[in-house]
């Protein structure tokens, strides 16, 4: 991606110019918001600032072995620490979202806080008035590689060390579901070349992801596909649901129900799959879809939500019953 040469210089004098800054990744954090953190933080470490990782929720388990994430602080441990650092800083980063409600309880101290805001973000419909400046990329894989084609179209090139090109590698490789979607793009797997370059061993990165299932993880997936799942065949759709106490039941753990969208949306003939889940007393849905048909525009219109083309969330106010009735009822006037 090309960027303006103003908009380079102008983050460069932005980060010399600062001596707090504080990097922001969403709620339910995925792979992505935290490499992309991760890598950045090490890069404005190396130049000599007081970075601060922040985060809404706890880490999920598969992502615990990435380098340094333990220095990333927690909302839900450590409210107030995360509060002031958000407050108190001289340039805020929002790493793979597009507004500040994205992030929960953090929403708050970022509307207060009188700092400088970058936003790197591949979500669709970035929040213009908020943001001081912009690197959004909606056709970008991920924020991950978003923020390589950054640092290497600027000063901060020399700064990228293996650890921070890992953490790259793992956000592209997860946004993309191993390279299987948002990668029609030559562009895509150069960048993924250069950081391998930096000595990632990418068969031992796959595994640390992907071949690290709970039995926990591996049980609920099974009950998942075997007891829940409904699949509606004349409107090509697919849903399963999973309220408190069935989570519970497999432990309930951060990132329980990671990718399990993907398994509905894998059913042969299938374009469009939900997950409805019922996460700290509210009801989510994750939406996949296969083609050209938008679930950011079905998330945003029928429930409060967003993200990208083909992969989107939302939340409803009503209780699991009445959402997978509404549910039904949309999908059967789709
Ligand atoms: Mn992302």
């Amino acid at each position: 991606m090309q960027f303006q040469i103003e908009t380079i210089q102008e983050l460069e004098k932005k980060i010399s110019d600062s001596q707090k800054i504080t990097l922001i990744s969403h709620s339910s954090p995925d792979a992505d918001t935290i490499g992309a953190a991760l890598a950045l933080g090490s890069v404005l470490k190396a130049f000599g600032k007081e970075v601060t990782l922040v985060c809404p929720n706890e880490i999920p388990d598969f992502l615990q072995w990435m380098p340094n994430v333990d220095s990333i602080i927690i909302h839900d441990v450590q409210g107030h620490k995360v509060n002031q650092s958000i407050v108190n800083a001289d340039l805020l980063f929002a790493i793979d979202f597009n507004a500040p409600h994205r992030t929960g309880n953090l929403e708050k101290p970022m509307l207060e806080s009188q700092a400088f805001k970058v936003l790197i973000d591949h979500h669709l419909m970035p929040d213009e008035d908020y943001f001081d400046l912009m690197f959004s990329a909606p056709q970008k894989s991920s924020t991950s590689e978003l923020l390589y084609e950054i640092l290497k179209s600027s000063s901060f090139k020399s700064l990228i060390d293996y650890e921070a090109a890992l953490c790259m590698f793992v956000g592209i490789m997860t946004d993309t579901g191993s390279f299987a979607y948002s990668c029609n793009d030559a562009t895509l797997f150069e960048n993924t070349a250069e950081l391998i370059r930096y000595g990632i061993d990418v068969k031992a990165t796959h595994d640390l992801v992907y071949n690290s299932n709970s039995i926990e993880r591996l049980q609920m997936l099974g009950y998942c596909l075997n007891q829940k799942l409904v699949v509606i065949p004349e409107k090509r759709t697919a849903y399963m649901s999973l309220t408190k106490s069935e989570l519970e039941q497999f432990g309930n753990a951060e990132g329980l129900t990671e990718g399990l969208v993907n398994y509905a949306l894998s059913i042969k003939g299938i374009n469009f799959a939900i997950l409805v889940y019922e996460k700290s007393e509210r009801i989510k849905l994750s939406f996949r879809s296969k083609g050209n048909f938008s679930v950011n525009d079905f998330a945003r219109k029928y429930f409060e939500g967003g993200g990208h083309f083909n992969a989107a969330g939302g939340k409803s106010a009503l209780n699991m019953e009445q959402t997978i009735q509404r549910l039904n009822e949309i999908i059967q006037n789709l």
